[in-house]
């Protein structure tokens, strides 16, 4: 079943994190990660338990929560984990190896609770080896989302840049997948011709409402993102700032899902 669904991506991938993530995916026959970009814990909270059946990864900003403390946040991470879905801390790492690692522990810890985080990979390989010793450090275990593509307007990541990301990061363990630019549909099969099946696409920038977001974002469909190659789609906005949540984030879920079946 797994297999027939989620093709060469499901035999190829040696990501552990990736197979949790597609087995999720099937079983709640959805591929949303939700952006719980809200700022306060109890918001975060009640965002999740309202759109918690149609999601398959939650995705934070640890750093944008005004009155964070861990044991609040521990409670974010356990209705997570009842979810079944994983933690991904979008911090954007782009340090050298020694510090990334360093920025794993400090105030947030977040090697004790993220199974995913996104890095730059501008400051070169040794980065994903950091933030795998940073886990390796509390006895975890995680996945690195790179960044291939953005989905921000005039942002400096070309496509030669892109190809070296994939270039190495397709060699590096513990790379579970790119980030891509879901507002371009041709951006995401440009990235999926040469990502492969060995790694995952994920893409921001994902809107029913497509076209220009607010602060330079871009928005695209989130069915026609699946059928370019986007396995995971990344909706914040699109969810948190509707009228009805959970409705809202089922339907984004029943659109991903189809689109994963057309594909
Ligand atoms: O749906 P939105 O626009 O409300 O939220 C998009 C989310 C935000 C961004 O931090 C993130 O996706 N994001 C990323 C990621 C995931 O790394 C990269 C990017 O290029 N664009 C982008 O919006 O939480």
């Amino acid at each position: 079943m797994s297999a027939e669904i989620w093709g060469d991506l499901w035999s190829s991938n040696r990501s552990a994190f990736a197979r949790r993530y597609m087995a999720t995916a099937i079983e709640k026959e959805t591929l949303v990660c939700l952006a719980a970009d809200l700022r306060t814990m109890a918001d975060i909270r009640a965002l999740i338990t309202e759109v918690g059946p149609s999601i398959a990864c939650l995705k934070l900003h640890v750093d944008i929560v005004n009155d964070w403390n861990i044991e609040g946040w521990m409670e974010i991470c356990e209705l997570a984990t009842d979810l079944g879905v994983a933690i991904w801390e979008d911090r954007k790492f782009a340090d050298i190896g020694r510090v990334s690692r360093q920025q794993m522990a400090g105030a947030f810890d977040i090697r004790s609770w993220a199974d995913i985080v996104t890095a730059h990979l501008i400051s070169g390989p040794d980065i994903v080896q950091g933030l795998q010793n940073g886990w390796s450090d509390v006895g975890r275990e995680g996945g690195v989302l790179l960044l291939a593509q953005m989905s921000s307007r005039g942002n400096l990541l070309n496509e030669e840049y892109t190809t070296t990301v994939v270039k190495h990061g397709n060699d590096i363990e513990g790379v579970l997948g790119y980030i891509g630019n879901g507002s371009d549909p041709n951006a995401i099969r440009a990235l999926r011709d040469i990502v492969g099946s060995t790694r995952m696409i994920w893409t921001p920038g994902i809107n029913l409402d497509v076209g220009d977001g607010v602060a330079g974002q871009r928005y695209g469909h989130p069915r026609e993102a699946v059928l370019a190659g986007a396995d995971c789609l990344i909706v914040g906005s699109g969810i948190h700032q509707s009228q009805n949540r959970g409705e809202m984030a089922a339907e984004y879920a029943r659109i991903s899902w189809q689109a994963l079946l057309d594909r």
